[in-house]
């Protein structure tokens, strides 16, 4: 069964969000400091591909295994798949959760669904969570579509009261009680942790935001 507090401080990271490119360095500062999943998006030019990403992906699985956290693939179904990785995320043009959910029966699998029409247009009964936003601007992901501020989360808890929500996008710690009283189970972030200049004090302040909920 998929614990929804996973999703308290997820973050998510590939080496073209480091500015010095030392990934494993991060994830295990972010570890360390409490994150409670981490999410391999390994995405754009810069980043590594093939043999170089696998083992990347790799090193940071057996990491993530020291510290008991769920290590996430984004996209890469046959990558989550060869590593038997703790789970897949995709979103809305990736590859079909109904082509891969028999393969990954026991894992996580998480969807990005930022509105009612995408929420229409797919296949729950299968996911986790779902990944909704962008809830602010984002300098991460250059096709991240309109931002929906917290009314974005409160939309999708109302479409849907049971599934495990995520919020993404431009997220601090100052937007954790506004998204967690919107109906969000937890936030998912790249940039606050991966540009942090220091990550225990960031991570640390996200998890104190849910002491007073
Ligand atoms: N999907 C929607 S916004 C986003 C993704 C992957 C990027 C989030 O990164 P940041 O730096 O936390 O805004
Ligand atoms: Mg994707």
């Amino acid at each position: 069964m998929f614990d929804p507090k996973t999703l308290k401080v997820y973050f998510i990271a590939g080496s073209q969000d480091i500015a010095d490119g030392n990934l494993i360095r991060v994830v295990e500062e972010a570890l360390k400091a409490g994150i409670t999943m981490f999410q391999f998006r390994e995405k754009g030019e810069t980043s590594k591909k093939g043999a170089e990403k696998e083992a990347l992906a790799q090193s940071l699985f057996e990491l993530c295994k020291q510290y008991q956290v769920p290590f996430i693939v984004n996209d890469d179904v046959d990558l989550a798949i060869k590593l038997n990785a703790d789970g897949i995320h995709v979103g809305q043009d990736d590859r079909n959760v109904s082509e891969f959910k028999d393969k990954f029966k026991d894992k996580i699998i998480g969807l990005s669904v930022a509105n009612k029409s995408e929420y229409d247009q797919s296949d729950i009964s299968d996911v986790d969570y779902i990944g909704t936003g962008p809830i602010h601007s984002t300098n991460s992901k250059a096709d991240a579509g309109e931002e929906g501020g917290y009314q974005q989360i409160e939309n999708m808890r109302k479409i849907n009261q049971d599934i495990p929500i995520v919020a993404i996008g431009g997220i601090t710690e100052v937007d954790v009680q506004p998204l967690i009283k919107a109906g969000a189970n937890g936030v998912s972030v790249i940039s606050a942790i991966a540009k942090s200049q220091n990550i225990e004090q960031t991570v640390k302040g996200f998890h104190k935001q849910y002491k007073n909920i």
